[in-house]
């Protein structure tokens, strides 16, 4: 978050997102949908992922919510997938928040049939402390970490570590070219969040991937379970 020098302004920012964001789930569970934020810093890794999930899960009704400063180029990679794809320039904000995605949402509705979607993704702007921060309607944070940033980064940006269900270990190919312990980024993440789910993933070599899809359809059978109980 950034610091203002007023706490009450900051606070009443937080408890307007906060209300956005459970207006955003509301809409996701009443349309049967998981919602999956994908955070992390710039380019470790997150449009490359979702084009290997969307292929991996090509059994499922996914839609994205694309978050980025400027441009549509990720936006425009995803939907070479085939998959509805909304786009959401923040324009100078390091972050999407639930307003932003509440506009994406309901574009959604206009333009598709979102009680037929399994899966909504939403990919935040690449900036590892603010997405944290910033809830938009998910049932579930997953934060990447690529090799190439360093074993410490869980330590100096604990916030988005913390907050997240899943943790990927991002572009392990490049491992043997790097000075970088893998084990020690897992402890690392593990101090700041013990009984986080870990994998270590090639986006481009495919490794761990099978993993990583497995964990995110059982999620999603939890989350529809979940929903089944409370209705
Ligand atoms: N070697 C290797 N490169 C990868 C892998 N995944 C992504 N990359 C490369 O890393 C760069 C950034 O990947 P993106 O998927 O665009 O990263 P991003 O997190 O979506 O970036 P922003 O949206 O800008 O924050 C690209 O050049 C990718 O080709 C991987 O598993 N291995
Ligand atoms: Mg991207
Ligand atoms: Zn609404
Ligand atoms: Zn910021």
């Amino acid at each position: 978050m950034h610091q203002t020098f007023d706490a009450a302004l900051e606070m009443n920012l937080l408890h307007a997102n906060q209300r956005g964001a459970d207006h955003n789930r509301a809409h996701f569970d009443e349309w049967g949908i998981t919602c999956v934020n994908l955070m992390s810093s710039p380019g470790a890794g997150k449009t490359q992922l979702l084009e290997s999930t969307l292929e991996g899960l090509k059994n499922l009704k996914i839609a994205v919510i694309e978050g980025d400063m400027t441009t549509e180029l990720d936006a425009d990679r995803l939907r070479q997938h085939g998959v509805p794809v909304i786009a959401i320039n923040t324009g100078r904000s390091c972050h999407l928040d639930s307003k932003m995605v509440a506009g994406g949402l309901h574009q959604l509705q206009h333009d598709y049939d979102p009680a037929s979607l399994d899966l909504v993704v939403v990919e935040n702007v690449g900036n590892l402390v603010c997405p944290a921060e910033f809830e938009v309607g998910e049932h579930i944070k997953v934060a990447l970490l690529s090799v190439t940033e360093g074993e410490d980064k869980p330590l100096k940006y604990p916030v988005m570590f913390r907050e997240a269900d899943c943790l990927l270990i991002t572009k392990t190919d490049l491992t043997p070219y790097l000075d970088v312990n893998l084990d020690q980024i897992e402890a690392n993440i593990r101090q700041i969040n013990p009984n986080v789910t870990i994998f270590r993933v090639s986006a481009k070599t495919g490794d761990g991937l099978e993993s990583w899809l497995e964990w995110l359809q059982q999620t999603m059978t939890h989350q529809a379970n979940r929903l089944q109980l409370t209705v």
